[in-house]
């Protein structure tokens, strides 16, 4: 505003409760409800009419989060109301017992819980007087915590101020500040460039972020608050349950779990963390396990504490993700691309539900950066089905027995040279289609599910049939049907799965454009870049002749893979093996190859996700594709549909932001009917 406008502090109000609406929708609700140019916006005119008079700054404007370092580090706080721990439960049965003995101490059958995941970062109470927050304090011990208010302010799903017209005059409110999944990547990432230490995970980082002196850097931070109850209150009549108690805390302001849930009994504990189980590895944060609460605030108080635990509360924990076991030695194992990956074999360890006895090191720079030796002691990791990770090395552990892992100069199965190119980090064996171990990835990836979808013709039977030099390149396994006696002769093949596997072979012979282009296995080129290109040039002489400039025209090809394409079909053995193939009588339907424009669903962007029961989801992407449409794996402004099934998560969530029409299951069924797709 140089040209000084006048404006009143009504004007500095208003536009400190629009940038808070804004802010409460993005930051509590996941729900934004303007372009975050928008926000900026606001945000950078409120500074400027606060610049001319400072005297109307509102406590709870944006600008404030910010502040200055505390002077004297941060103060000791004693809790008005203890903050407790919880118990903790690892089985089926102990729920059973902590259910059973609420039952008996309360007299009372069929308790209502109230669950909801256990986040894994840092408790904190906050406290506000009169609707203002005035302290954010840690848990510490329990009894007295940091004061660390001035961090605090910087968590923008921490209301400065509570949306409410008559706020209690005293309220304290607990809850979990974690770091999403998202941001600690993102975080570690820069740290990384910047050749910083990393965090071993996200509740790590969080506490690293909330013990910053300067609240510069926790600003800096992507954190994140979830209230989980009310600690203390005056002048307001608490409801009578702890989950209606919560819903209060929503609606005052601050984000609480909405996987939250009243239930029934131990039956409903147990379902809910079954439930909670599958779901875990696609939330967008971390969590150890679920807690539950006797609903009843009333019973809750009958029931009193233990120690430091309630008696009316429990911790029922996942198996952990994490676990500590040593390296016996390091294998390397030589991928589709040629590229070598070292492998540690551990001591078997139970972690996240299985028996782990390995553990993937990435790459060269990856044993640098952990400083990983044979015979080190270390923390891994498995989350989901992510292969199992190597976290850090226990230095603390070492005897002096560690050797140094020992990087190979020739590949362990052909012998060929291992390359390094300059500025990546994978090393390669240079023999390309010699080497048994790439050709038998090689074929694993065209005959997979999403390539050329061949059932019947697995890992082991490939292995085999390489060894047997029966298959030498893909082109070969459309002749198998000429060696029938062969395939009887290997390992568990009878008549019977022979005649399948030749059916198999037969009927992947007609496929789509785009698994063909994806069964070639170009690197760098997946599922989804496989589709973008043939949609884009439609047919294969037009892809095999583009040059570099060509297709770096396409929509998401960079220059590094334009470079990868054309080295591909460069090289000779390359266009033989695509010749062969063609020869063996593959062929797509003409349709997708044709003039795309006249097709039904021609120049739509499509995005599907979620769980689909009439259909599979690349049934559908094929389908769509067959139609003309474009199918993405992102949804943006430029899609036209999410078809979403069940349990469609932030895929729908976005759709609905940027008011994507969504298609559910039926109507699309509805809609490949009409047209005749189906
Ligand atoms: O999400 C959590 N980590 C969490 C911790 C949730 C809760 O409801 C808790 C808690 C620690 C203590 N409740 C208590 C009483």
């Amino acid at each position: 505003m140089s040209d000084k406008q006048a404006f009143t502090l009504e004007d500095i109000q208003a536009l400190t409760k629009t940038l808070n609406d804004y802010s409460y929708a993005y930051h509590v609700q996941d729900a934004p409800i303007v372009p975050d140019a928008e926000y900026d916006r606001c945000y950078r005119a409120l500074q400027e009419m606060e610049a001319q008079h400072p005297e109307w700054v509102q406590q709870d404007s944006p600008t404030q989060r910010v502040g200055e370092k505390p002077d004297n580090g941060f103060a000791s706080v004693d809790h008005t109301v203890p903050m407790l721990s919880l118990d903790n439960a690892f089985d089926n049965d102990s729920m059973v017992d902590f259910d059973e003995r609420i039952q008996k101490l309360s007299k009372m059958t069929d308790i209502t819980y109230c669950c909801e995941p256990k986040l894994d970062g840092l408790a904190i109470s906050l406290r506000y007087e009169n609707g203002q927050l005035v302290r954010g304090v840690t848990r510490g011990d329990g009894l007295t915590g940091e004061d660390i208010t001035s961090n605090i302010k910087t968590i923008y799903s921490v209301p400065l101020k509570l949306r409410s017209d008559n706020p209690p005059p005293v309220l304290e409110v607990r809850g979990e500040i974690y770091m999403p999944k998202a941001g600690f990547e993102k975080l570690n990432q820069q740290a990384a460039e910047r050749g910083e230490k990393t965090f071993v995970n996200p509740r790590n980082a969080a506490a690293g972020s909330l013990r910053q002196l300067d609240p510069k850097v926790t600003a800096s931070r992507p954190l994140v608050l979830c209230a989980y109850s009310i600690g203390y209150v005056e002048g307001w009549e608490q409801p009578d349950s702890h989950y209606e108690g919560l819903l209060q805390l929503a609606e005052w302001g601050f984000k609480t779990n909405n996987l939250m849930a009243r239930v029934k009994g131990v039956q409903g504990c147990l379902e809910y963390y079954d439930k909670l189980a599958t779901e875990r590895d696609e939330l967008s944060y971390d969590i150890d396990g679920i807690v539950y609460k006797v609903d009843s605030i009333t019973q809750q108080n009958k029931l009193g504490f233990v120690a430091r635990a309630p008696r009316w509360a429990i911790a029922r924990k996942f198996p952990a993700q994490e676990e500590v076991t040593q390296i016996l030695g390091v294998d390397f194992q030589v991928g589709r691309t040629g590229a070598i990956t070292p492998v540690a074999r551990l001591q078997p360890t139970f972690v996240g539900g299985v028996t782990v006895s390995n553990a993937t090191l990435h790459n060269q720079d990856e044993i640098d950066r952990l400083g990983v030796k044979v015979n080190d002691w270390v923390v891994i990791r498995r989350a989901g089905d992510v292969i199992p990770q190597v976290v850090h090395v226990l230095n603390e552990r070492r005897t002096g027995a560690e050797q140094e892992v020992e990087f190979p100069t020739k590949c362990p199965v052909c012998d060929s040279d291992i390359e390094r190119v300059a500025g990546e980090a994978v090393q390669r064996c240079t023999g390309g289609l010699v080497c048994g171990a790439q050709l038998k990835e090689r074929l694993k990836h065209f005959v997979s599910r999403k390539a050329m979808d061949i059932d019947g013709l697995g890992d082991k039977l490939i292995e085999q049939l390489v060894d047997a030099k029966l298959v030498t390149t893909p082109v070969d396994i459309y002749s198998l049907k000429d060696k029938p006696a062969r395939l009887l002769a290997m390992e568990r093949m009878g008549d019977k799965s022979v005649e399948k596997l030749l059916n198999a072979i037969e009927q992947s012979k007609q496929t789509l454009f785009n698994r063909f282009v994806y069964a070639l296995g170009i690197r760098e080129v997946g599922e989804a870049t496989a589709r973008t290109l043939t949609q884009y040039f439609g047919s294969l002489e037009k892809l095999m002749s583009a040059t570099e400039a060509d297709l770096i025209e396409v929509e998401d090809v960079g220059p590094i893979v334009a470079q990868h394409i054309r080295l591909f079909f460069d090289q000779e053995d390359n266009v033989a093996t695509v010749e062969g193939l063609l020869e063996q009588g593959i062929t797509w339907e003409i349709a997708q190859i044709g003039d795309a424009s006249e097709q039904p669903l021609a120049g739509k962007t499509y995005v599907v996700t979620g769980t689909l029961s009439r259909y599979s989801r690349d049934e559908v992407k094929d389908t769509l594709i067959k139609l003309g449409a474009k199918v993405s794996g992102s949804v943006s402004g430029k899609t036209d549909c999410l078809v979403a099934g069940e349990k469609a998560g932030s895929k729908l969530a976005k759709a609905q932001s940027l008011n994507v029409p969504v298609m559910d299951e039926e109507a699309l069924h509805q809609m490949l009917t009409d047209l005749g797709a189906v």
